[in-house]
């Protein structure tokens, strides 16, 4: 462990820093950039850091770190298909990191995951520098189609039993899907006894937006709760998601189905699943 001071202060090296208000944020020291690009739809940045391996920033927010992403890929991928009784059909829309999809490929009932991803270089980007993340879009389950997640969706009758929604925050181009028409159609597109799961945003810097989404897609669906889990890289260190069922129960009643034994989990677990519902006084407050 080095000692603070033979580190700082940060300026004397390149750092990347993503800010959370115009007061606060987090900062990695950066070994090495390894890619920047622009896409039609947004800014993308790979570079090498130090503490958390390769890290994927679009538009200046962390998505994917090396380090870190198993905590985020697990939870938004093996509650929904734990609470869900036996998956088959899965559809990731975002994700274009393949984290999801590699997750949802350890499930052995799953036979086709679709992955429908806005963003060509986000997907080129992840198998180039994210190998051992995007290792799942090469599997012959996986269908991987690049278009827009809501135009996917819209018009689409119990065609998947999971639904997974792996986007960027909701501001500009991810906003269309926290919106209650895009809720409508995922709910036409699940199943009978269907899950949908979605990030949902952190409650420390984006607390208000996290209870306006849950305001938004309770009025979909009814039986939706909220989940948390800890994530260092992303704004204020805690991460929000929303479970959601088309059948009668709530969702953090759905007992979790266990894993397949030996599968390569380091943060998910039948007790973290269920413990992931019990929400701290303050957040449950922020949430209303
Ligand atoms: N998608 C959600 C990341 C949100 C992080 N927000 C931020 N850093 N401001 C992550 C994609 C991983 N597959």
């Amino acid at each position: 462990m080095k000692l603070p001071q033979e580190g700082y202060p940060p300026s004397a090296d390149t750092w990347f820093t993503e800010y959370h208000s115009p007061n606060s944020g987090i900062s990695l020291k950066v070994k090495r950039p390894l890619f920047s690009g622009e896409s039609a739809f947004q800014k993308v940045e790979v570079f090498e850091s130090k503490d958390f391996g390769n890290v994927l920033v679009l538009d200046g927010a962390i998505q994917t770190t090396e380090g870190d992403e198993f905590i985020y890929h697990e939870m938004l991928t093996h509650v929904p298909l734990c609470a869900h009784p036996g998956p088959r059909r899965v559809l990731i829309v975002g994700g274009g990191d393949g984290g999801c999809v590699r997750e949802a490929l350890r499930h052995p009932g799953v036979e086709e995951v679709t992955l429908v991803e806005i963003d060509q270089m986000v997907i080129d980007c992840a198998r180039k520098f994210f190998p051992g993340i995007s290792s799942g879009l090469n599997d012959p389950r996986v269908r991987v189609e690049v278009r827009d997640g809501v135009k996917f969706v819209r018009g689409r009758r119990r065609a998947f039993d999971v639904i997974i929604v792996d986007s960027t925050d909701p501001v500009a181009m991810a906003s269309p899907l926290s919106r209650t028409s895009f809720f409508r159609a995922a709910k036409e597109a699940l199943r009978p006894g269907g899950i949908y799961a979605a990030q949902a945003q952190g409650p420390v810097f984006e607390g208000r937006n996290m209870a306006r989404f849950a305001r938004a897609i309770r009025k979909v669906f009814p039986r939706t709760d909220l989940y948390l889990a800890g994530i260092p890289t992303y704004p204020g260190g805690i991460w929000g998601f929303a479970l959601s069922a088309r059948g009668r129960k709530r969702p953090s009643a759905l007992p979790p189905r266990p894993l397949p034994r030996g599968a390569p989990v380091r943060f998910y677990s039948q007790e973290i699943h269920r413990a992931a519902f019990v929400l701290p006084p303050y957040i449950r407050d922020i949430l209303g």
